[in-house]
């Protein structure tokens, strides 16, 4: 299949290079992802909180269960500023009930005693006097009620309130989401939801600025929302408002604004028009952009007048937040004259700044924060790019938030500001983690966090919601996210007996996880963004516990059988595409099921042909190479690509191990995304190859600027080929569609073969029993001297009609005649045949000359 497969999609590749190729009209998003690659366990514990959960993790806590208030009569509630009345809910209210007050504002805090005076801060006690609650402002109060809702949720207390003593306050004043992915914005509803979420885990910030909402971005951002919108972006203000959370909505002027009068008063207007449906906060954001619209200076000018003129004028708008356009180590110019140094010296100092840290996705650490805090003289407001997946879009992150330092300050940085997924309600489990984080820092413990998580969010299946999202974390790419923590796989080579029940015990969870979703989750939103992963997942669970059914059987010497079992877990082209559309257990699962499904045919191969099959596999210097994903390069397939997920630097390489040492005559490689503009491919390369891996002999020599390279000689004994960089000045990552090493032609065999396609049928002779080709009709081809016999590896079950192999003698004469009855079959070579042939409609992989 590979070569007609690979002229067929290169044709396909060309007509749709704008379409397959184009990201985005303007920048392109993959080529600037993170550049870690090292996967990083997720710190922290599973801890006993005896029934006792609440979320963020409150600071000085102390909470008696043995002593329990019997609510049961309601409560008597004093609402002493009378702002309460729409958040009781969670409460009967009686007047002849338990003493519930309320009161808040610095003064009474004083009185009780805060222990820190901050937006958000409360005082929450609960004993045989009543419930107490002050707060340091309207928010604080509203939070202390948060408390003591989960406190009557929590397993412990059966509905009752516990003994308690809570002097609670948070650490970073800003804890928000951003709505800032690129992709599908939500959907009302799913926002609805959030802006609940966020007032029940006290994040305060919701910053609305979707990349494909035209009324946020260029050209739009210049005009009012059409009314049905309008009245949505209404009804989000008041949500926000009900749960304390300050809306705060977006513009994103810069990829064609005119630093002029006209556009100044298009900003204002737009505004204008914000401020009437109810919004008192607002945010740039110069993110992605290029040209006129970086320029700093003129950024700072606007932000500054639009505070003087629109912020302090208008009554009770917040101070402006920026992203700046160095919102990242990766390219922020560090130097007095950079755009952050800039902002430091110019911009009014009530502005906030986003910094997304070293890379575009990032860890939270000091160091990051001192770069950007000690230019931009202020604390950065830190924008995570975590657990947005638009630049993975088959990939739905459930995994711990984990990644941010345990000693960050206040003084460092204003707040932790989420940017999640497009899917909304799959991305609490995160948020869930971002609001602990940053109400507690010190006490932030990651696996605890998503343990409580995912019970909170689906109570009643939070163990099926596990077993999905234990295995539904990292990206593959850019930025790497630990996964599937407690699987251990193995190799064929290492295959035991018990190594393979205790996988099987997992793989059985993974398979049944999807079903009990389905019938347990009471979440439709939820289950809604997860169905279509859940039902790749299922089959994924499937495969894998076949794979270790397949390895014992063939461990077990039963070849003919396991062939045929091997071959119905092979993935079609359409289990194929839906997998790699909704992708999970990338890390761990999918990669078992792949090595083994390889190690198995490797095996076999050379257990009935005795000798070791042309299988290759990418061997160089970035640590993607190692996952499945380079199979992309090997597939024969020129729409897919291998990415290194990691910048080029002079001495990188990317190679193959053929295996063993091998005559290699001819080698091809594509590079990039596409051979005409993609950035991602070494500019400047050598080919190599080497018996050792060590010593390596250059076939080529230098290739500046070369897409595809070709190269084929007098044959090198080698086991590893590869490219090399050489010298040059680009950083950006490397991508590969195809890696090809001694393709099988019908030049490359020692006998003639005929066929409708000959060139489709090349797969059936290159000792690779991975790759196939569906023969229709007739494959005839010469029998060399000192054949004995053929071993066929096909799938007859799969056959349409008969299949026989002929043999004929010189004189073109029909001189036996075998009917192909198994997948694995062996027929003998008569006397005076010299040439071959197989008839019949099925799928073949190999044959075999045994000499
Ligand atoms: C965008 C953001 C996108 C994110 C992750 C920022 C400040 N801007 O590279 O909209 O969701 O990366 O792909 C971004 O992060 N630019």
């Amino acid at each position: 299949m590979i070569n007609s497969k690979f002229l067929l999609s290169a044709m396909f590749a060309m007509a749709c290079s704008a379409t397959v190729f184009a990201q985005d009209d303007s920048f392109d998003l993959s080529s600037q992802r993170g550049e870690k690659q090292d996967v990083n366990m997720v710190p922290g514990k599973k801890i006993n909180h005896h029934g006792i959960i609440v979320n963020p993790t409150p600071h000085n806590f102390s909470v008696d269960a043995q002593q329990l208030i019997d609510l049961s009569q309601g409560v008597n509630v004093v609402d002493k500023q009378k702002k309460f009345a729409n958040d009781l809910g969670f409460v009967k209210q009686d007047k002849k009930g338990v003493k519930l007050t309320i009161d808040f504002g610095k003064k009474a805090a004083q009185k009780a005693g805060l222990k820190k005076m901050v937006s958000g801060a409360y005082l929450l006690t609960a004993d045989n006097n009543g419930i107490n609650i002050v707060g340091y402002d309207e928010r604080g109060a509203f939070y202390a009620l948060q408390t003591m809702r989960q406190l009557l949720d929590s397993p412990a207390t059966g509905g009752k309130m516990p003994y308690t003593q809570c002097n609670d306050y948070p650490d970073l004043p800003l804890r928000g989401v951003v709505e800032g992915f690129y992709g599908e914005p939500w959907s009302h509803q799913v926002r609805l939801s959030l802006i609940e979420y966020y007032g029940r885990n006290k994040l305060n910030e919701y910053v609305y600025g979707p990349k494909d909402d035209p009324y946020h971005s260029s050209p739009n951002w210049r005009k009012p929302y059409p009314e049905d919108q309008a009245r949505n972006i209404h009804e989000l203000v008041e949500a926000c408002n009900r749960n304390r959370v300050d809306f705060v909505w977006a513009i994103h002027p810069g990829k064609d604004i005119k630093w002029n009068e006209e556009d100044y008063q298009n900003l204002v207007n737009k505004f204008n028009h914000m401020y009437d449906l109810g919004v008192r906060s607002f945010a740039i954001h110069f993110d992605d952009i290029e040209g006129e619209g970086t320029d700093s200076n003129k950024q700072v000018d606007l932000l500054n007048r639009l505070t003087k003129e629109f912020v302090k004028t208008k009554s009770g708008v917040a101070p402006l937040v920026v992203c700046p356009t160095d919102y990242s180590q990766l390219w922020a110019s560090p130097k007095e004259n950079g755009q952050l140094a800039i902002y430091g010296k110019r911009l009014d100092p009530s502005i906030n700044v986003f910094w997304t840290g070293a890379v575009v996705c990032s860890d939270l650490d000091k160091a990051t924060l001192d770069f950007v805090d000690s230019r931009i003289k202020r604390p950065a407001y830190y924008w995570w790019n975590f657990p947005v997946t638009d630049y993975a879009r088959h990939i739905i992150m459930q995994g711990p938030a984990y990644g941010l330092e345990n000693d960050i300050t206040d003084q460092m940085t204003c707040g932790v500001l989420s940017n999640p997924m497009e899917h909304g309600e799959a991305s609490k489990l995160a948020l869930y983690g971002v609001a602990d984080y940053n109400w507690n820092v010190k006490d932030y413990n990651p696996i605890d966090n998503w343990e409580r998580g995912l019970v909170d969010l689906t109570p009643e299946a939070h163990d099926a919601y596990r077993t999905f999202a234990i295995h539904s974390c990292d990206t593959e790419t850019g930025y790497r996210r630990a996964e599937s923590w407690e699987t251990r796989t193995f190799r064929l080579a290492d295959y035991t007996d018990a190594k393979a029940s205790a996988l099987k015990n997992e793989f059985e969870k993974v398979e049944k996880a999807p079903d009990t979703m389905e019938r347990d989750c009471k979440n439709p939103l939820l289950m809604k963004e997860l169905r279509p992963w859940l039902v790749e997942f299922k089959k994924l669970g499937k495969r894998c516990n076949t794979t270790l059914d397949l390895m014992k059987e063939f461990r077990s010497g039963n070849y003919a059988s396991f062939w045929s079992n091997y071959l119905r877990n092979r993935m079609t082209n359409v289990d194929l595409t839906a997998y790699q559309a909704h992708k999970s257990g990338t890390m761990k699962l999918q990669p078992f099921y792949e090595n083994g499904m390889d190690d198995m045919a490797v095996e076999f191969f050379h257990k009935i042909a005795g000798k070791t099959p042309a299988f290759y596999n990418a061997v160089g210097t970035y640590a993607t190479l190692r996952t499945t994903q380079s199979k992309l390069m090997l597939d024969g397939d020129i729409k897919t690509f291998y990415h290194s997920g990691n910048s080029q630097n002079t001495g990188d390489w990317i190679g193959l191990d053929l295996g063993a040492v091998r005559p290699v005559r001819e080698v091809r490689i594509i590079q990039g995304r596409n051979s005409v503009d993609d950035v991602d491919y070494f500019d400047n390369t050598i080919l190599e190859a080497s018996a050792d891996g060590k010593t390596w002999t250059a076939l080529t020599g230098e290739l500046p600027k070369t897409y595809e390279i070709n190269w084929k000689g007098e044959p090198v004994e080698a086991r590893y080929v590869r490219m090399r960089k050489l010298q040059s000045e680009k950083k950006s990552w490397c991508a590969v569609r195809e890696f090809i090493v001694n393709p099988t032609t019908p030049e490359s065999l020692p006998f003639k073969v005929e066929a409708a396609d000959v060139n489709a049928a090349m797969p059936a002779f290159d000792e690779n029993p991975c790759t196939s080709f569906n023969n229709a009709g007739k494959l005839t081809f010469g029998i060399e001297n000192g054949t004995v016999s053929y071993t066929l590896l096909t799938d007859k079950a799969m056959a349409k009609g008969n299949v026989v192999f002929n043999q004929y003698n010189k004189k073109g004469k029909l001189i036996s005649s075998t009917p192909v009855d198994n997948s694995l079959m062996s027929v003998n070579v008569v006397k005076k045949a010299v040439k071959a042939e197989l008839e019949g409609s099925v799928e073949v992989f190999e044959i075999i000359a045994n000499k």
